[in-house]
């Protein structure tokens, strides 16, 4: 994949993974400021100063994709979707402001990373939320990323949209994130890279015992919290939403389809059919970009035509509290 040695690209990066017995191991993100409302934390939300860049196959960059789309953020914060095959980081047409695409024709991501540190060794990784002003890198972990959108921008957000955090439902948000992160969000990338059975075969089976336990959940409830979708429902929707196109077969995550579980699957349907969210959710680019982009699960980069899913389907889920 390569990554950047004190502000060098290297393209083979094996000896630089921490990978142990065969499982893939996600590297920390590096930057981790925050934005604040007061601006007291040096970074202060304001209009026309923060960029997002994002790329349409990646489940953590579309978290912040949508939260940025359900708080009406879009003319706040600017985003750039990676629109080429990576070349060596995630590649866009579009360069931002007096950051021009150079080489090939691209702006390629570690760029924006050399400019914020000259120096930098580390992953280049999507979604990463530069700042204008300072000409840094402000975060590049969606998890703090959402937050901030959730509560810091509120004076700009033209929709009024609950609060994704609430503060009484925190202790069961963290609890329940943290269980669906370790055997869903991620858990899918550990079985699609393991490179031994025996690390495969560790994390099959608790990704689908906690499917069979959100299936059981949502039997009588609508959502995964509280009467109306919070972070922990958003950062579970993007991995379902891949998951019968892309997880399934290509990081065979095949015990069951998503379609296999009647509570997930309407539950999936409902949260794909929110208005106004259509707009940024890209099947063919989310496939393109697992099938076609990784090469050391896919050599061959061809990208299967099915499955046919009707997304627009009924879900039949008003009536539940
Ligand atoms: N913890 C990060 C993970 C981000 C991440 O791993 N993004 C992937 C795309 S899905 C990426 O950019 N990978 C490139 C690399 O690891 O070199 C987050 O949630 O923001």
């Amino acid at each position: 994949m390569g990554m950047l040695i004190e502000g060098q690209w290297i393209d083979d990066d094996e000896k630089y993974r921490n990978s142990t017995s065969g499982t893939f191991v996600r590297p920390e993100s590096s930057w981790r400021d925050t934005i604040t409302a007061d601006g007291s934390s040096g970074f202060k939300a304001e209009p026309d100063r923060y960029h997002l860049f994002l790329a349409p196959s990646c489940p953590w960059a579309h978290r912040t994709q949508i939260i940025r789309r359900l708080k009406g953020l879009e003319k706040t914060i600017s985003a750039t979707l990676s629109d080429r095959p990576r070349i060596r980081s995630w590649a866009y047409t579009e360069g931002i402001d007096d950051i021009k695409p150079v080489e090939a024709g691209v702006l390629e991501l570690h760029e924006i990373y050399i400019k914020a540190d000259p120096n930098y060794t580390g992953r280049v990784t999507v979604p990463t939320l530069w700042d204008r002003k300072t000409q840094t890198i402000v975060n590049n972990e969606s998890a703090e990323i959402i937050r901030m959108l959730n509560s810091e921008f509120d004076e700009f957000a033209e929709n009024d949209l609950p609060d994704l955090y609430p503060v009484t439902f925190r202790a069961l948000i963290d609890e329940l994130n943290d269980r669906i992160y370790k055997t869903v969000n991620n858990g899918v990338y550990r079985c699609g890279f393991a490179k031994t059975q025996e690390a495969y075969n560790e994390h099959i089976g608790p990704m689908f015992e906690t499917f069979d336990h959100l299936e059981e959940l949502l039997s009588n409830q609508r959502y995964l919290i509280t009467s109306y979708p919070t972070e922990a429902d958003w950062r579970l929707f993007v991995t379902l939403i891949r998951f019968d196109f892309v997880y399934f077969s290509h990081f065979k995550c095949n015990i069951r389809r998503i379609q296999d579980y009647p509570n997930l699957w309407n539950y999936t349907l409902d949260l794909y059919q929110t208005p106004g969210l259509r707009q940024v959710i890209d099947i063919d680019g989310i496939k393109r970009g697992y099938y076609g982009g990784q090469s050391n699960v896919n050599p061959s980069g061809v990208v299967p035509t099915g499955p046919i899913i009707d997304l627009t389907a009924p879900h039949n889920r008003e009536l539940l509290l």
